[in-house]
């Protein structure tokens, strides 16, 4: 299929044999995502071992939503909005994680050796290393009760939106859950997830959530030019990118093609997913004042300064696609929005190298001859991906106090799975979105190399960043620009790594 000359390469390679899923045993938020107009993230630590498993098997365990309640869910929510109803369904949906030291606690050291060693060591000692904000003895700057106390585990609860003036049911259901477990847990820190007024979109203002990959198996077929795609543009990936227990993704070889599965040190953790849960607050009203004055300095556009910085417009319609003028209606067509690669923009006319989009996913972008020596380009790319299953917290900007500074605190409880920490998201943040060289090898218009900078968005430094072109040359031109960010606009207040076992895992623990 080919949009606007950009053709994605794998339309000839045949379908292969999809693999089955044991739905019922998988987390429903992990591959499909809980339906959620709020969020509620219960941290706690377990005081009781010996409680706390009897009431997790006997009272909880059967309430977990699964991937195939998940599923059946939707397919509920899409007839409930055909038939003209404008209120979402009242479903809750409910999913549990453990820390390593949660997993000790609940089945002893013995069965919790040999997995991932970021997952191991905690995210509090991974922050160094990812850039994130830390002390003098690199201990990283998070809410207090983050940075001081242990955590066991997270509680997921999700629901629909609150009436005004009341608790959230998924609020009122969280507090339900603690007190079933009684005093056999402390609960340490409790955050809140609300969708924006303005559905879909992120506090920057950017529509979230449009491009995740396909899970073959999982996500249907809709694109009949390409059968190793979801949605056109959405490359089907192996199970095992995900969850323990199926084929995944090898990086040295076509991404079609199904690679080994992920070790599995323990049988318990088959159908299990880590999970990385990261509080990032937005600075909003920062983000926006720099737009403005930037685009004034530049002689652009705050609008289009902000969509290469992202590589989207607000309304989701891709840069590669619309370089010059957003295009909403681009923007709000799934079978459209994410139909793009990145090779064909070598001298990133349409979208700059360093832009959010194209760092974190770089798509076929590191094809060119020679890059990295990788033996399958795309094939890498691929092992390197995440689920995401985020959602914004806080207030919506107060005009009146915030015009230029941020006095309420908010941003995204970003979420994603994988089956290797160290090389999905850890990998993304530290190798591609802080490395100002990646992608390397790459030319600017007019010639000359090009170091393409910091990921605008989530690309930390510990000090100023750079992005390289924040100016189109687009269709032509060789105009030189730098964009200087010396504050960030997204800075992490607490993190957790977690792992979401299987039913007969939590049954059995
Ligand atoms: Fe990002 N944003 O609003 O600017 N992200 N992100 N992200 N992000 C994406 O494609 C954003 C964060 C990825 O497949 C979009 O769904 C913000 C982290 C990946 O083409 C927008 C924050 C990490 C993709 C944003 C944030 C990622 C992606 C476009 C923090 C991982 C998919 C919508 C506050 C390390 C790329 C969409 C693809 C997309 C924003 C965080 C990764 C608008 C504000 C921490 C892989």
């Amino acid at each position: 299929m080919s949009v606007a000359g950009i053709t994605p390469s794998n339309a000839n390679v045949p379908k292969q044999k999809d693999p089955h899923l044991r739905e019922c045993e998988i987390q429903g938020d992990i591959i499909v995502g809980l339906q959620k107009d709020e969020e509620v993230f219960v941290f706690f630590k377990i005081l009781d071992a010996r409680k706390f498993r009897k009431v997790l098997r006997e009272r909880l365990t059967d309430r977990i939503t699964t991937t195939s309640s998940a599923l059946a869910r939707e397919l509920q929510v899409k007839a409930y909005k055909r038939e003209g109803h404008r209120h979402r369904l009242p479903l809750i949906g409910i999913n549990i994680g453990f820390t390593h030291a949660g997993l000790e606690t609940l089945l002893g050291a013995a069965k919790c050796t040999g997995m991932d060693p970021s997952f191991m060591a905690g995210a509090a000692a991974q922050a160094a290393a990812l850039s994130d904000p830390v002390d003098a003895n690199g201990n990283p700057v998070w809410k207090p009760a983050f940075a001081s106390d242990t955590i066991h585990g997270v509680l997921l609860v999700a629901g629909p939106a609150r009436e005004v003036g009341q608790p959230g049911p998924a609020e009122t259901e969280a507090s339900a859950i603690v007190a079933l477990f009684g005093n056999a847990v402390a609960v340490v820190d409790r955050e809140t997830g609300i969708t924006r007024p303005q559905r879909g979109h992120e506090h920057f203002g950017f529509l979230d959530g449009i491009s995740n990959p396909g899970v073959r198996g999982i996500t249907p077929r809709t694109n009949p030019e390409n059968p190793n795609q979801g949605v056109p543009g959405q490359d089907l990936l192996w199970p095992g990118a995900f969850v323990f227990g199926y084929p995944g993704q090898d990086p040295d070889k076509p991404f079609e093609e199904p690679g080994p599965e992920p070790h599995l040190p323990h049988p318990w953790m088959r159908d299990g997913s880590y999970m990385v849960f990261r509080r990032l607050n937005q600075r909003v009203p920062e983000f926006h004042a720099f737009l403005d004055a930037q685009a004034a300095a530049l002689g652009t556009d705050p609008a289009l300064l902000g969509a290469r910085m992202v590589g989207r417009w607000q309304s989701g319609a891709p840069v590669m696609l619309a370089p010059l003028q957003d295009d909403p209606l681009l923007g709000a067509d799934p079978a459209r929005n994410n139909a793009f690669e990145f090779s064909q923009d070598k001298a990133q006319r349409r979208c700059p190298y360093g832009a959010h989009i194209r760092k974190t996913y770089p798509r076929d972008d590191l094809k060119d001859p020679g890059t990295l020596g990788l033996k399958d380009p795309e094939g890498f790319v691929q092992a390197h991906r995440i689920m995401r299953q985020g959602i914004p917290f806080g207030p919506e900007v107060d005009e009146a106090t915030e015009e230029t500074t941020t006095v309420q605190e908010r941003g995204l409880m970003f979420v994603c799975y994988q089956t290797s920490i160290v090389e999905q998201f850890e990998f993304i943040q530290k190798d591609w979105s802080n490395a100002p060289s990646f992608p390397p090898a790459k030319m600017r218009p007019g010639g000359g190399a090009v170091t393409p900078g910091h990921d605008p968005i989530i690309g930390q430094a510990g000090g100023p960043r750079q992005m390289d072109e924040p100016l189109p040359n687009y269709p032509t031109g060789s105009v030189r620009s730098t964009l200087d960010m010396p504050e960030p606009f997204v800075v992490p207040t607490a993190a957790g790594y977690f792992f979401m076992p299987s039913l007969t895992a939590l049954k059995t623990m």
